[in-house]
């Protein structure tokens, strides 16, 4: 909920900026590289989350260099300072407390040549996972992390949140799709990690470490990016399936199917329909089944027709449509795509974005809903996501009717049923949007008291006066 975020302790209180500091920040940067007025700064307040930051000024260094000056110079002042990309990330990873930089990466935008004996592409932190995409198709290639932010979320942002989206059961994650990294401490001093190597086995992996990290061990200014062959002669399908127990059945089916799955997304009948009413996209699918299920796929051979009968023989799914054309298979992510933003015109939110064990996803929905159930009615429950990965993304929107003290109330209520089932799942309390502010207090679901004093350890040795993105994923006593 957004107001216990926001009152989470996000570091301890800074004095305001002093004359002298801003002075230097300025003869570094230039005045028009410095925003000092808050009408100019609040754009960087937060993320998608809309968790109340509070930004008065904002640094907009142009290179690498900068932001090492830029850094040495908050060190010396002790401020502290948050990383901000494309502010696309849904955890609070970005939002800026009063007292605290907002240093931003956009102007870091230089897009590098495309490799094509290595197959990679080096790109600055403030490039957006679109432009590489563009970059890499002149070549027939891609950058496989995709998802629905892409037009806005930056490569810098990306790496710090190591994003999923719609094709990890196809590549994984991004930290997959990364050979080298420059960033820099918070000391000022620069680091380079791995150079691009493909084989690297040369003690712990630091390039690894930064990916995830959330900008609070490094700022990342600069990576080197995996490309792989793009795939064009790709499907879509868009199943209607009338029980999470048939979609695990449809997903075993497709497994063993004549193709490559790219992506199994799935979503609620309540979603479609929101998606529906409020973007005006996919009307003419009916809402005549408890879920949905997005598969893009890429044949080995032309003509799938014997699995698709199968499909329904075997009452995997009642009724489909088959995206063969571009603008077909467009359409039908479009749906997909839409759901998050068609949810936000709705009212306010709460997302659980969580993972279990693939073979479990079902019976553990099956659990939440009836969790759900039991909960006095002040939400209503949205459930879509990345079926095939094991990570659907719960979201829990306020009814028109309910006070906001009611709707927290009842957010709470069911809280405390869905931690010890993901923990009696042996899931993750996030999957793939980090932790941020927003998920702080769910960490110790899913790490052991052990691993949160590694966390401890690791945040002090990289950033022993905690200027860098303080709060985030932990809080250092
Ligand atoms: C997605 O999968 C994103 O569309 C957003 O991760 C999920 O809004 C959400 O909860
Ligand atoms: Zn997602």
């Amino acid at each position: 909920v957004e107001e216990r975020a926001s009152s989470d302790n996000l570091s301890v209180s800074q004095p305001p900026f002093s004359s002298d500091f801003i002075a230097e920040l300025v003869k570094l940067l230039g005045q028009s590289h410095v925003l000092t007025e808050r009408f100019d700064c609040q754009a960087y307040d937060s993320d998608w989350t809309k968790i109340p930051g509070d930004a008065h000024l904002v640094a907009r260094p142009g290179s690498t260099a900068e932001v090492s000056q830029v850094l040495a110079l908050c060190s010396r002042y002790q401020v502290a300072v948050v990383p901000s990309g494309g502010r696309t990330g849904l955890a609070g990873g970005a939002t800026v407390k009063k007292g605290q930089l907002a240093l931003s990466l956009n102007r870091l935008n230089r897009l590098g040549e495309v490799d094509r004996i290595g197959r990679t592409i080096t790109v600055q932190a403030g490039v957006t996972v679109e432009s590489v995409h563009q970059k890499a198709k002149e070549f027939s290639l891609t950058w496989p992390i995709d998802l629905a932010s892409k037009g806005t979320a930056t490569i810098g942002g990306n790496l710090s949140t190591n994003a999923g989206g719609v094709r990890v059961i196809r590549y994984g994650m991004t930290r997959k799709w990364v050979t080298a990294i420059e960033a820099v401490l918070m000391s000022g001093e620069i680091i380079r990690l791995n150079d691009g190597l493909e084989k690297n086995n040369t003690g712990y992996d630091l390039l690894q470490l930064l990916i995830g990290a959330e900008g609070t061990l490094a700022v990342v200014t600069e990576a080197t990016l995996k490309l792989t062959k793009r795939s064009t002669n790709s499907q879509v399908f868009f199943f209607h399936v009338p029980s999470l127990e048939k979609l695990n059945d449809l997903l075993t089916h497709a497994w063993a199917g004549p193709f490559q799955i790219n992506a199994f997304e799935f979503l609620s009948q309540d979603c479609l329909k929101l998606v529906q009413r409020n973007l005006k996209r996919g009307n003419n699918v009916e809402t005549d089944s408890p879920f949905y299920v997005l598969m893009e796929v890429e044949p080995f051979q032309d003509d799938l027709t014997t699995w698709m009968e199968a499909t329904f023989e075997k009452g995997y799914a009642t009724n489909g449509a088959h995206g063969q054309s571009p603008e077909q298979q467009k359409e039908l992510w479009s749906i997909r795509e839409g759901i998050t933003e068609s949810i936000a015109q709705v009212g306010p939110v709460v997302k659980y974005d969580v993972a279990v064990p693939v073979k479990s996803i079902a019976e553990f929905l099956n659990s939440v809903r009836t969790q759900y159930q039991k909960t006095p009615r002040q939400f209503d429950l949205y459930l879509f996501g990345h079926y095939g990965d094991g990570s659907p993304h719960l979201n829990l929107v306020k009814q028109s009717s309910a006070s906001q003290e009611a709707f927290e109330a009842s957010i709470s209520t069911f809280e405390k049923e869905l931690f010890p089932l993901l923990k009696q799942f042996k899931g993750s309390a996030s999957s793939e949007h980090g932790v941020g502010v927003a998920k702080k207090h769910w960490v110790k679901f899913s790490r052991t008291p052990t691993e949160m004093n590694l966390f401890a350890m690791i945040k002090r040795s990289f950033d022993p006066k905690g200027l860098l993105n303080p709060g985030k994923i932990i809080d250092l006593a």
